[in-house]
């Protein structure tokens, strides 16, 4: 990191979400999510693991900030509880649940840190789902009334927001693959899911902007860069779907260049289509590109793709390069690239990742240190990607690594470990790896 220069001002932060870490899914007036009820069906997470208690934030966030503070972070991101807050969805509001992230930030705020609060994180009421779901309409409009619940009791403390984390998740890996809540595999219910996920950034961004002014919003997407196994037209046109699937789909509503023709003609011949004349209405389109005040996605690898069966269709390939505890590729060219193109092409500014990392499964050691060496390398080749871009022009003007310690990797349970602050599930017990300290340096510098 010696020879590495970031602009001044350049936030350095971590990450979290409430339900990976909150525990205390009883307490404090918190309603059902459909990670509670997703996570307690037999077969939905490996070993049947909950985040009925997580990392038991909700009761040691006092501790888990003073950890933050010593590591000198600049910023936290973290996420609200929609059940914390309107424990049927929408509706009456739950004191305790805005409360709890009040005392949160005003913590963080007392150690200088800067919170940033993502509003969706994947934990919808279950009444909300009940009523139809992401497929539904209803469920961008009740979002929209919650972002404005929120907005309006911490917006004179938290400046930065995220509405929706990760709209690909939200739409097709919950509802067309069906690994996480709330486990469908109905590929018009994901592709319903995915406008209504973009429309619920829209609308809450109004929301949050109408009840505190001078708000920063953003939404976050997840991007998995593209690579064509070859230079066969084939295997082109399978990268070229993929990225449509994975980036541009969400990423041009977004920019104002409205859903990927290519994308629409592809999910058009397969019959994945919902009744999409219905459920685009006029004015969304608008709603969705209106100006974000900065630009947020979080990045973990890239996917290698051949020619599938049939036009378009792909597989991933699997090359004999170094990958992590998740089975992902590293490929911090793929970030280098991703910038570039935000900037060159889409014209984004400023720009955040707002989550980077990485699982690996060290123990803590005899010694009672947790040695990762192999997560710090990772880090390190990501952030000479950003210092990289940031040379080439690119505003790249913040960092989160993913996550400040190891919790509840969704259908993964406990098995995957992607924190600087190794948790021992039993006893709670927090121990720094050797992440943290090297983190711990780069920010200082
Ligand atoms: O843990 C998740 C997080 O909730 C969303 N982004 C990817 C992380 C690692 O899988």
């Amino acid at each position: 990191m010696d020879t590495m220069m970031f602009p001044e001002g350049f936030v350095w932060g971590a990450a979290t979400s409430a339900y990976q870490i909150e525990g205390a899914v009883h307490e404090g007036g918190r309603g059902e999510s459909i990670w509670d009820r997703f996570s307690h069906t037999p077969g939905k997470t490996r070993d049947g693991h909950t985040g009925d208690v997580a990392c038991d934030h909700y009761h040691r966030y006092k501790e888990d900030v003073a950890l933050m503070a010593d590591l000198g972070l600049k910023a936290y991101r973290f996420s609200v509880a929609w059940p914390r807050i309107l424990p049927g969805g929408r509706g009456a509001v739950n004191q305790q649940g805005l409360d709890f992230y009040r005392r949160l930030v005003d913590e963080l705020l007392a150690r200088g840190i800067t919170p940033y609060a993502t509003l969706y994180h994947w934990d919808l009421p279950v009444a909300l789902e009940d009523a139809g779901g992401w497929p539904a309409r209803a469920t961008a409009e009740a979002f929209a009334e919650y972002a404005g619940v929120v907005a309006a009791a911490l917006g004179d403390r938290v400046k930065h927001w995220i509405t929706i984390n990760e709209p690909w998740c939200v739409s097709f890996l919950s509802h067309q693959i069906g690994e996480h809540a709330p486990g469908r595999q109905d590929w018009p219910a994901a592709i319903a899911a995915s406008h209504h996920a973009l429309l619920a950034h829209g609308l809450g961004m109004q929301a949050i902007r109408a009840a505190a002014p001078g708000a920063q919003v953003s939404v976050a997407l997840n991007f998995t860069a593209a690579v064509p196994a070859s230079e066969s037209p084939a295997d082109r046109d399978a990268a070229r779907h993929y990225d449509g699937h994975f980036n541009r789909w969400f990423l041009d509503p977004l920019a104002g260049h409205g859903y990927p023709a290519d994308m629409l003609a592809d999910y058009g011949e397969a019959g994945y289509m919902p009744d999409w004349g219905a459920i685009v209405q006029p004015g969304d389109l608008a709603t969705i590109a209106a100006p974000a005040d900065f630009f947020a996605f979080n990045y973990y690898t890239r996917e290698v793709v051949a020619a599938g069966q049939r036009p378009w269709q792909y597989r991933a390939v699997r090359l004999d390069t170094p990958r992590t505890e998740m089975g992902w590729e590293i490929y911090p060219e793929g970030l280098y690239n991703i910038l570039l193109r935000l900037h060159s092409h889409y014209r984004m500014r400023p720009i955040y990742i707002t989550e980077n990392g990485v699982s690996y499964l060290h123990p803590v050691s005899e010694d009672g240190h947790v040695h990762d060496q192999d997560r710090i390398e990772f880090l390190r080749l990501h952030l000479a990607a950003c210092q990289r871009a940031i040379a080439a022009g690119v505003p790249l003007a913040g960092y989160f690594q993913w996550s400040l310690m190891d919790n509840f990797e969704w259908a993964h349970g406990y098995h995957q470990r992607f924190g600087i602050v190794h948790v021992d599930f039993d006893t709670q017990r927090r121990t720094p790896k050797d992440s943290f300290g090297w983190y711990r340096e780069v920010i200082a510098r």
